[in-house]
């Protein structure tokens, strides 16, 4: 008989890689998507999986809907990858975002309570939860301290899950996550737009990319990396809170110079902050400007992980690294214009 699993925002970037690793693993897969909103299937057809999945919907603003869900599905282990995802939102939307991101969290956990305590449970935490944390080699020990509503509403998800794994003994586990990319990655989020820019730009479909900060620095593996490493965690012996990231840093800066130099555009840059303007240097083009409009109220300069106690007690680790993450991309968004 075959093990059932629930994610919760399968429709997203991570929710469709997992959805094919479990499916791979010889998993039987529910996924949910929004009550009332349009599905979007896109990423799920992209893996070829939008067939072998099975959708069940589902609103994390109510604990009845949850409940009914989890009675309807029996699942062996849920994991919430559901979220209001886009940090630069969550100052626009701090309610909201708390709503989905932390309370919805204890909904879940509180439905499975109720239901059936056995059930697994993952967690997606954030590295942003340690937001501009002086000690730029962050692991599990880390003092927390965000710096957006985005990261403050992770961090009370990662707690409260934390608190029903000591209170209840239930299986929690918490993914702290890196930022991990790939050519499913939103629009919105910058390493989809650059990649998404530049190749626009070099077949002459838009004229200017416009950035915010240049120099934040992230640490970015690939988002089919780190699904291994959920499935991992929630399959050890005992459940606990694992890192998961590479352990390097790249600027936006550098990421725009890695993408030019796989589509192979000259970028050169002149000026200084926000008057930075990338050239196209074969033809002196301005390609990329600076646009005040995506600063944030507070910025994390630099965040990179430290996966030792992935890599010791999982045998997890990233296989991919930035410059082939980046060709990844590249060579996927190509493949809308060549
Ligand atoms: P994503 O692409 O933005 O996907 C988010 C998913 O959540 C989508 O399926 C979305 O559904 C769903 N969702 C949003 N609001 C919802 C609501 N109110 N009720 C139910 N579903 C809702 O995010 P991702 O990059 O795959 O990330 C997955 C999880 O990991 C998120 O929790 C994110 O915060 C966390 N995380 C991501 C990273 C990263 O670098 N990617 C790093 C650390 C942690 P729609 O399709 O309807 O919008
Ligand atoms: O791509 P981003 O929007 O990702 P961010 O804020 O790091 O958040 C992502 O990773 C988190 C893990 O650390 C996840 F929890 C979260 O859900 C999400 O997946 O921005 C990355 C950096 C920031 O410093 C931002 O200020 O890029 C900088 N940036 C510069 N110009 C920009 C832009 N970000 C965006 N989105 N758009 C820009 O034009």
């Amino acid at each position: 008989m075959k093990k059932t699993a629930l994610i919760t925002g399968i429709t997203g970037q991570d929710g469709a890689y997992l959805a094919k690793y479990l499916l791979e693993k010889d998993w039987r897969v529910f996924g949910t998507f929004r009550t009332g909103s349009t599905f979007n299937s896109l990423r799920l057809e992209k893996l070829g999986v939008l067939n072998k999945i099975e959708l069940v919907d589902l609103e994390l603003l109510d604990i009845t809907n949850i409940i009914n869900v989890i009675k309807k599905v029996k699942p062996e282990a849920i994991y919430n990858l559901a979220a209001q995802s886009f940090v630069d939102l969550s100052f626009e939307q701090p309610v909201f975002t708390s709503e989905v991101n932390a309370v919805g969290v204890t909904r879940i956990l509180e439905a499975i309570k109720t239901v059936n305590p056995k059930i697994k449970f993952y967690q997606a935490s954030t590295s942003e939860m340690f937001g501009n944390n002086i000690s730029h080699l962050l692991n599990e020990n880390t003092p927390f301290y965000p710096k957006s509503p985005y990261g403050a509403s992770k961090l009370y998800a990662h707690w409260i899950s934390v608190n029903y794994r000591e209170s209840y003994n239930m299986f929690v586990c918490c993914g702290i996550l890196f930022n991990h990319e790939s050519p499913l990655r939103g629009d919105e989020f910058v390493t989809k737009k650059i990649v998404s820019g530049l190749t626009k730009i070099k077949y002459k479909k838009q004229n200017i990319l416009k950035l915010g900060n240049l120099e934040a620095k992230r640490d970015w593996g690939f988002a089919g990396d780190y699904v291994d490493g959920m499935f991992k965690m929630m399959n050890s012996e005992s459940p606990s809170d694992f890192v998961l990231a590479t352990g390097k840093a790249y600027s936006v800066r550098e990421f725009c110079e890695t993408t030019a130099l796989n589509l192979n555009i000259k970028l050169e840059w002149h000026g200084k902050d926000e008057n930075t303007v990338g050239i196209n240097a074969s033809n002196g083009e301005k390609i990329i400007l600076i646009d005040k409009q995506f600063y944030r109220p507070a910025e994390i300069d630099c965040l990179r992980g430290d996966y030792k106690k992935a890599k010791t007690i999982l045998n997890w680790k990233p296989k991919t690294d930035f410059n082939s993450l980046v060709k990844i991309m590249v060579d996927d968004e190509i493949k809308n214009y060549a």
